[in-house]
């Protein structure tokens, strides 16, 4: 039921997550890191997944990162809503953060940070991280391609990711849009962040409407299928 109703999500979501954060950035400082320019050596990265809006999840993630391409990814994650899917994402903004968000970017106060609120701190949506076919943004929400936590954990997997030129990345002179080289980069030297969606607040056991209602990403959604559970810098060690 759930499922269906998130694959319902059409391109509608993307076009507004991306006018949001182009909308809701200011000039924020962001230092600039060159040290991987024109390399096409691989780069290896790493994250420890803590858990958003008391999830309870945790987890790891590694990749390796050559020149426009996601060699491989693998992400281990556990303390997740059991049996349901879990969007999960590589996030980053030239003019983001480039970290995890806190409370303090809880703008309606309302105690939990919604995918939206978090993006000043990890920006917008550049990688799907799912299991077949498209892995751009544009599949940010198509959970029936994420995984399923099976009795709350999962170990994902998958090699050969594109980076795509991504528009919304706050990238001066272009629009907003970074290009897979910009974007490649920027993950690269340690700026993306890796984010999992999907968290049971009322504890029933499914995304429902129950104790915060729809999501900001789309109304006929719940906020339990789309608000962030887990984040971890990507980060070279
Ligand atoms: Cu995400």
């Amino acid at each position: 039921m759930k499922r269906n109703s998130v694959m319902a999500l059409g391109g509608s979501a993307v076009i507004l997550l991306a006018a949001t954060t182009f909308a809701a950035l200011p000039a924020q400082a962001h230092t600039e890191k060159n040290d991987t320019k024109g390399s096409d050596k691989n780069v290896t990265l790493t994250a420890t997944l803590t858990q958003l809006n008391g999830s309870g999840a945790s987890g790891t993630a590694k990749a390796v990162v050559g020149n426009k391409m996601i060699k491989q990814i693998e992400v281990h994650a556990n303390g997740l809503t059991p049996d349901a899917p879990h969007a999960q994402h590589i996030h980053y903004g030239q003019q983001a953060l480039n970290e995890c968000p806190t409370l303090a970017l809880d703008r309606n106060g309302d105690g939990r940070l919604t995918t939206v609120e978090g993006i000043p701190a990890y920006g917008p949506v550049v990688v799907s991280l799912n299991t077949t076919g498209d892995t751009t943004p544009a599949s940010f929400l198509a959970v029936d391609r994420f995984p399923v936590a099976k009795d709350g954990s999962y170990d994902y997997k998958r090699k050969n990711i594109k980076f795509t030129d991504v528009a919304g990345t706050g990238y001066p002179g272009n629009g907003g849009t970074g290009t897979a080289k910009d974007i490649a980069e920027s993950i690269r030297d340690g700026e993306g962040v890796l984010v999992i969606h999907g968290l049971d607040y009322n504890g029933n056991g499914i995304y429902d409407l129950g104790t915060v209602g729809a999501s900001e990403l789309n109304p006929n959604l719940p906020a339990e299928a789309t608000d962030p559970a887990a984040c971890g810098v990507l980060e070279r060690r």
